[in-house]
């Protein structure tokens, strides 16, 4: 008894904290989702919490109701068995219910799967590509190529970073901008995943996947490849960087890539537009043009 008690609590305990810090990566003894960092992932918080007591409360009433068949009809207490087989207005409610509670969660649900599907028009593009076994990314408008490592064990913990999650060149995007990913891969089936964006698409060779995301929030996310792919799965980590606008503008500027002249409209939400604001990005054709999948 002590010994569940102090289980108990251990569980609230890292319930309450990962709560309240903001881990942007799994954390020991959490529950939950991390705390989401788009407004996709907020909606898909949402629609759990919706989901959820939907989701217990059928869970308790079958319970219910079987506990109550197993005791109230088992055999000693019934020695002759009823023989109706229907009944009307049981089997309305039992069809009727269900249907109800469908309809509400499609009116949940359908929103959702379509704001995740249907990327708003991009500020960038970012080309995913999954390799056995690490990421490339390639930012298309602006001439910028990242290849992402793991970080060994003692590497991460020199850089104080977490074991396993860390690379040594993180995607770097700026917070608020609208980026679109194209997901693809080298050789096998990867996954790109990130959980505080809400994204998680497949990577899978001959075919370019789109995802999106714009993040509310700076900070370092970590996810993992999501789609068993060989034996160094567990040692293709993703990690991002979201930054602001102008410290994005200036790492782009480190990596050799070019800012300003064709970006497919690289400026709305923050900072100063360089040239020209959005509106004609024209030959800059991947912001718009590649939303069919
Ligand atoms: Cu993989």
């Amino acid at each position: 008894m002590r010994r569940a008690l102090r289980v108990a609590a251990a569980i609230a305990g890292a319930a309450a904290a990962s709560g309240t810090a903001w881990a942007d990566q799994p954390t020991d003894g959490a529950l939950g989702f991390q705390a989401a960092a788009t407004p996709a992932m907020d909606e898909i918080v949402r629609f759990h919490n919706f989901l959820l007591p939907i989701i217990g409360g059928i869970c308790l009433l079958v319970l219910a109701l079987l506990a109550l068949v197993f005791f109230r009809y088992r055999r000693a207490a019934n020695p002759t068995p009823r023989r109706f087989t229907h009944n009307t207005f049981i089997e309305l409610v039992w069809t009727i219910v269900p249907v109800l509670i469908l309809i509400a969660i499609a009116w949940r649900s359908f929103p959702l799967l379509y704001h995740e599907e249907r990327a708003p028009p991009a500020d960038m593009t970012i080309k995913v590509t999954g390799n056995s076994w690490f990421w490339q990314y390639e930012y298309q408008d602006m001439g910028v190529q990242v290849t992402s490592n793991l970080l060994s064990d003692e590497q991460a913990k020199a850089k104080g970073k977490p074991r396993l999650l860390a690379v040594d060149n993180p995607v770097v995007v700026p917070v608020g901008a609208t980026v679109e990913l194209l997901i693809t891969s080298n050789d096998v089936i990867h996954s790109w995943t990130i959980p505080a964006f809400g994204v998680k698409q497949d990577a899978i060779p001959g075919r370019i996947n789109q995802g999106w995301f714009r993040v509310e929030r700076p900070g370092e996310y970590y996810g993992q490849c999501s789609e068993l792919c060989g034996i160094n799965h567990a040692f293709m980590p993703i990690e991002v960087r979201a930054v602001s606008r102008p410290e994005f503008e200036q790492w782009i500027v480190q990596q050799g890539g070019t800012l300003g002249q064709p970006p497919a409209g690289a400026t709305p939400a923050s900072a100063q537009p360089p040239t020209q604001p959005t509106p004609p990005p024209a030959g800059a054709a991947p912001a718009g043009a590649p939303t069919q999948r």
